[in-house]
This record gives C-alpha cells, structure tokens and sequence, in this order.
C-alpha cells in the first residue's frame, strides 16, 4: 500500500479489476468529509447530500464521536455476549429512556435488525397471541425496502431487489403503502402477526404517506391485535425534523428499528426497541450476533445521540428542511416535476429530457457542479444532507441544483 497520492481514475481501475458489481457509483473518489462537506483524492469538495443514506445524520467525522471512538477503540472494542462489558448497559439505559421503551436489542446493520423484528413479531404471534406455530404472516407495503437479505428481498416488489433470489421466506403479506383500507381488509385475515412498514418510503422515492396514516395504522393494530413494527433506519435520529418520524404523528409503534445515523456513520449499529411483553420473549441463545452490542458500538451510538439532542439537529432538519423544499419547488420551470419531503429527507422528480437524459445524468453533472446526490428508480432524486447543514449550505446546495439543471436545458 504506498502513501503516494493517486488520481480518482486509480482507484475506480481498481474497483473495477478486483471489486463485485454490485453498486454502480457516481465516478466521486471520496477521501476526506468533515460535517457537510465531502473531498476527493484531487481535492475536489462537495456538498454531500446523501449522507450515507442517512448513516451520517450528525455530519462527517461528527468531532464528538470520532474522540469518543478513538478512546474506546484503545480501551476495549469487543468481547461477545458470552460476558458483559461496562458499556452495553450504559447505551441500553440511555436509549430507551430517551425513546420510551422498556427495552433494547442491539444488533449491527439495519437488515439485521429488521430481521430480528420480523423474528420477534414471530415469536409473540406464538407465545403471546397464540397464532398456531409456523403459520404466523406479517404484512409489508409495496415499495418497501429494508435491506438485502433473502427475507427482505422477499417482501421486495421492485425486480432489482429479488430476480434470481428466490425461493423467498413464506407467509409474507403485501399491501399498498399509505392506503388503509386495504391494510384493514389484510387484518381482518387469520393468523396475521405485524404489519412492518417505513413512516416515510425511502428508496421508493421518499414517498410521504398522508396526514394521519401512521395514526389509523397504530390504532387497526391495535384493534385486531397485530403488533406495528416501525422501520426507522432512514427516517429516524432527527431525519425528519423530529427524532423519530413516528413522532409527527404521536404514535408509539410496538416494535421501533433503528440503524444507519445510530452511530453517526462511524461503523454498522443497529437496535429493535419495545415493551417487556414482546421483547422478553425471547430466551438466552435464541437469537444475537458477534457483534451486536460490543463496547465500541455502544459507547459510539449513546455519543451520537447525545449529538442529536445536544446540537437539536431534528430542529434543524426541520428548519433547514422547510427551506430547501421552498427553494426547490422554485426550480419547476426547470424540469422539476415533484418535490417531496419531510425535515431533510427530500426528492425531486425529474421531467426526463427529451433526448433522455434523466436523474442519473442529472447526478453526474450535479457532482462536477460540487454537489452529490444519487438517483432512485429513473426520475427521482433524494436530497438529504447532514441534519447540521446551515442555511447559507442549503442556499449553496439548492443554488447548484438549479445551475445544473439550467445547464442541462
Ligand atoms: C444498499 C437503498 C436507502 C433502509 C431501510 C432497512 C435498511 C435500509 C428503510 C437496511 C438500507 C440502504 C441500503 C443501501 C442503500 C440504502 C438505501 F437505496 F438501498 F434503499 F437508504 F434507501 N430499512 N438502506 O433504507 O439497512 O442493512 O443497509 O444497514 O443496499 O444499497 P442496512
């Protein structure tokens, strides 16, 4: 490995000799960050407006967490759940005092810990609610996406997800997203355990259901006994202007999951939250991970949720948020189709051009403007910047934005 400083192409040459295909990236060959900015190796800065998938909600190398994750990572890093360690129950406690749950199941990235949810809500359906064993079924909406494991892909309705995985994970229900009566015909089907679903539809193209949907969904599971799993990964920890999205609405889902900005980007942790009733059915030895709930993860995730309270960075997303919508729905004459969205977690649509070119070329000649953003499906665009973002950076971003597409015209 030479310290030599080589060119963006040296290192996309070698994704591309020794790397899978799995992800095809915008051509950024990222090397430093620090709060909203990005650099690459030819010291090109960017205005990252992806944050990681909202993994870096707290701004990259948030300097808090990375002192806290240095002095850990010196101190003790892992030592399995085969013992305890003297920061689990630390991050345990300060957790689910500040989200008002009974208790916390730590895990590390998101799919895991949608699965330990799916496996939980299981697990009650036949303990508690007396489904009869093996015939519990969970309902997810169309669009989802909570990850790239063979139970998520089988819950998937987008082909780029599932072709050529199957078989896929029996017993899994789909109903439109953000339509309640059909959700209320599924409930009223035998055997049904949870209905898992995102308060806002991120990689569906940041779809944001209508006022009161997360309302009617707790109050219908509740009345037909179905447990309401929310899946927060992308839009909890300040994402949307509130520290959970669930919380625009007052509602408390009985199982909450979390991941991505848990430790402000600085490695994969993840956690399922809920009551005692649900979460202590589950015995020593029937579920866990090597590295669930290590030290290092759990000093790291209570520092960047200190963070997010300290900086009131769900405040600011939401202020900043309200901004950057107003300055995009200005750009409509621009081929701005839509503008969606909710505290920094936003989308365009784009109005694809007529030699068609369309959000993905859009995104290329955004990066060389200095901005990065990335495509979902062929016409929409997420913006979503750290949540420590200032106006004068959201008036920087969205003056690119419309640059570019005045460029492209
Ligand atoms: C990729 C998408 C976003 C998620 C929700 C669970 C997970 C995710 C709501 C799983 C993960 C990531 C996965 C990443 C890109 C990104 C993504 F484009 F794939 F769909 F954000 F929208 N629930 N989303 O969004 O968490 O296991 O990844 O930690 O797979 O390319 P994970």
């Amino acid at each position: 490995m030479t310290s030599e400083k080589r060119s963006s192409q040296f290192y996309i040459d070698l994704e591309k000799r020794y790397g899978a295909f799995n992800y095809e990236p915008i051509p950024a060959v990222l090397s430093k960050g620090k709060g909203v900015y990005v650099e690459d190796v030819e010291g090109k800065k960017y205005i990252d407006c992806l944050s990681a998938y909202s993994a870096v909600n707290q701004g990259h190398c948030h300097p808090r967490i990375v002192k806290v994750m240095q002095e850990q990572a010196e101190t003790l890093t892992l030592t399995s759940r085969a013992f305890y360690n003297d920061k689990l129950g630390v991050f345990e406690e300060y957790i689910t005092n500040l989200l008002g749950y009974d208790r916390v199941l730590p895990m590390n990235s998101g799919v895991e810990a949608c699965e330990t949810a799916v496996k939980l809500c299981r697990k009650w359906a036949y303990l508690v609610k007396g489904i009869p064993r093996y015939q519990a079924r969970i309902i997810f909406a169309k669009g989802n996406f909570w990850g790239r494991s063979i139970a998520a892909v089988s819950t998937s309705t987008d082909p780029s997800s599932y072709k050529d995985f199957g078989p896929f994970v029996p017993n899994f229900d789909l109903v439109p997203y953000n339509d309640i009566e059909s959700l209320e015909q599924k409930l009223k089907e035998e055997n049904i355990a949870g209905f898992m679903v995102e308060p806002i539809q991120g990689e569906a193209g940041v779809i944001v259901p209508d006022e009161g949907y997360l309302k009617k969904v707790s109050e219908l599971c509740k009345k037909y006994n179905v447990l309401f799993i929310a899946d927060e990964v992308q839009t909890g920890i300040g994402r949307t202007g509130k520290m959970l999205c669930c919380d625009h609405e007052g509602v408390k889902p009985d199982i909450l999951v979390l991941g991505k900005a848990l430790s402000g980007g600085m490695m994969p942790v993840s956690a399922v939250l809920s009551n005692n009733e649900i979460m202590l059915t589950l015995k020593p030895g029937e579920h866990g991970s090597t590295f669930g709930g290590n030290p290092l993860a759990s000093a790291i995730a209570v520092e960047s949720l200190r963070v997010i309270v300290d900086e009131k960075l769900a405040e600011n997303a939401h202020v900043m948020g309200e901004i950057f919508r107003t300055e995009l729905k200005k750009l409509t004459k621009h081929r701005v189709g839509a503008v969606r969205g909710k505290g920094l977690l936003n989308a365009i649509d784009i109005i694809p051009f007529s030699d068609g070119r369309e959000a993905k070329d859009v995104c290329l000649k955004l990066k060389e403007n200095g901005l990065l953003a990335k495509q979902t499906h062929d016409h929409t665009i997420r913006f979503a910047p750290p949540l420590v973002i200032t106006k004068e950076q959201v008036l920087e971003a969205t003056n690119i934005i419309r640059k570019t597409l005045e460029e492209m015209e």
